[in-house]
Formats: C-alpha cells, structure tokens, sequence
C-alpha cells in the first residue's frame, strides 16, 4: 500500500467504487499529496455529493459529511459557518454541482464563503449509467443524446467567476502537478475557490462519447486538447471550439469573506457565545 494510502484512507472502506482508470482516483491522489504537504489533515471537514465523485471524501479518516445529490455546498456552508477554523474541501461531479445543485453552486460563489469546491467534471452522469449532464459537449453521445446532444453545455469556470467565486482553476487529470498546485492555492484562499478537474470516465464518456475506454488515450486526449488560459486569450474563438481552457482562471483577493463578515457582524454579546478566531 502506498504510504499516504495506510496514512490517510479508511482501510475498512476499500475497495475505491471508481471503476478502473477513472480520473477520479487521481484527483485523490493528489489531494492526499496536498494535505501532506500542507500538513492540515486534523484541521480538514470534507462533504461530497451523491455521484461516483462525491464518494471521494469517504475514503478518508477525517471528519466527512456524505450529503444529498446537489447539496454538498449548502451542507459545507452551515459546517464553515458553525467552525470557521476548519478548512472545508466539498467534492462533487458535474452533475452534481452544476445539473441539480447548480443553484446551490452560484449563491455559494455569490456570498464568497470560504469553501473549496473540486469539481471532477466528466462531462456525464457517471454512476447512473451515462445519462447528459449539464457539461456534456455539444453534439456529444450519450445515454440519453444517441444522436449527439443539442444543448449548449455550462462553461462552469465563467460561471463561478461571474456569481462571484474569488478563486477558479481549471486543469485535467493529465496535468497532475498543476492540479497539485491549485489544490493547494486554493485550500489556502480565504474565499470560494472553485477548481475544475477534467476527469476521464472510461466506462461511460470514454466509451460512449469519445470512442475509446483505454485511459491512456484519454488522458493523451486530454493533453491534445489542453490549452493554456494565456494562450487562448490572444486565440480566435473559432480555433478554441473543443479545446479545454486550462489553468487560474480568476484569482480576486479584495472581496471580503463571507464568515468572517457574519462574525463581524454578530453584536458582541451573540460572538462571546461562538468559539470562532
Ligand atoms: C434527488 C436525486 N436525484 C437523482 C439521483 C440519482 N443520481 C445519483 S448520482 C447521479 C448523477 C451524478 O452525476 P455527476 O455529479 O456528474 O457524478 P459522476 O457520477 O459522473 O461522478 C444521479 C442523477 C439521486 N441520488 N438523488
């Protein structure tokens, strides 16, 4: 077993319920080298939704709350709000985030609450069989769009930017160091970080939209597609269709936080009652 697996994870709780090759292993993987290399581990709350991503936080020995389909962020607020001290990290799909939590989603963004939010985006409902999600490309095949899907899909790092996230990255499985130093960046950020996590699902969007079930070719995919936010800033719109805009997206330090403000805010004898910094 790999140390930061016998250090961090429930034994008792494996096997993963990821399938073979699923980014989603990944995104747990480097988590854990994040939370080792920040040495915050007792200081960590967890809350996942209800999708194959939203089982990630389970897997570990902190404190987790395993929450509603779409309300991982709700539930995340009132455990922020209730001990401010704590870092809470909420992990959750496409789906879940932004199809039925999507609501949830902005007015988190929108109070600047001090979450960070790893979205694994698939671009699919991965556990109930491959329906569309709300992230599927356009024209892509699924489940549920055997002939190609006809909506436009949410770009959900401009979405959190403008409900008013103060921090939002966007990588892919394929760029692990870079997803490292976003974890990181924005556990530290005093704010809603949203990050984006490209993540390839073999079984169901691999298969069904991309053509291929190998992760290799996936994650090769991935890299193919990737450009930085940089360079697609001096690139016309039409050469950036199918491309995956990687990179800190949006990075605000002004606006205030919203926990800090409600404690502020409290008058002082409502405050004495809190155990709050
Ligand atoms: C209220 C409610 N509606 C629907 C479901 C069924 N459901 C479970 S997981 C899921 C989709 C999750 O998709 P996503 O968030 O993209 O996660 P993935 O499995 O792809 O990681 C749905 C619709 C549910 N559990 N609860």
């Amino acid at each position: 077993m790999h140390p930061l697996a016998d250090k961090y994870l429930r034994q008792a709780a494996l096997p993963l319920i990821f399938c073979p090759g699923c980014g989603d292993g990944t995104v747990l993987n480097i988590f854990l080298r994040a939370v080792e290399e920040m040495d915050i581990f007792p200081d960590l709350a967890l809350v996942g939704g209800i999708g194959c991503s939203g089982w990630l936080p389970t897997y570990l020995r902190a404190d987790v709350l395993h929450v509603l389909h779409g309300r991982a962020i709700p539930f995340a607020t009132g455990l922020k709000l209730t001990d401010p001290r704590r870092k809470v990290v909420v992990f959750t799909g496409d789906g879940d985030c932004v199809g039925i939590g999507g609501n949830h989603f902005i007015h988190g963004a929108r109070r600047n609450i001090d979450l960070t939010v790893i979205m694994m985006n698939n671009g699919i409902y991965g556990m109930t069989g491959g329906q569309v999600a709300p992230t599927t490309p356009l024209h892509g095949r699924t489940q549920t769009s055997p002939y190609g899907n006809i909506e436009f899909p949410f770009d959900v790092g401009d979405l959190a930017r403008a409900a008013g996230a103060t921090y939002v990255a966007r990588w892919t499985t394929a760029h692990p160091k870079q997803l490292l130093r976003a974890i990181k960046e924005g556990i530290e950020h005093a704010g809603f970080s949203f990050i984006e996590v490209l993540s390839q699902c073999p079984t169901q969007a691999g298969r069904y939209m991309e053509g291929t079930s190998d992760p290799g070719e996936l994650l090769t995919l991935f890299k193919k597609r990737a450009i930085s936010v940089e360079r697609a800033r001096s690139t016309a719109a039409q050469d950036l269709r199918g491309r995956i805009i990687v990179g800190k997206i949006h990075h605000l330090t002004e606006k205030k936080e919203f926990s800090k403000t409600l404690y502020e805010s409290f008058p002082a004898e409502a405050a004495d009652n809190q155990d709050h910094p």
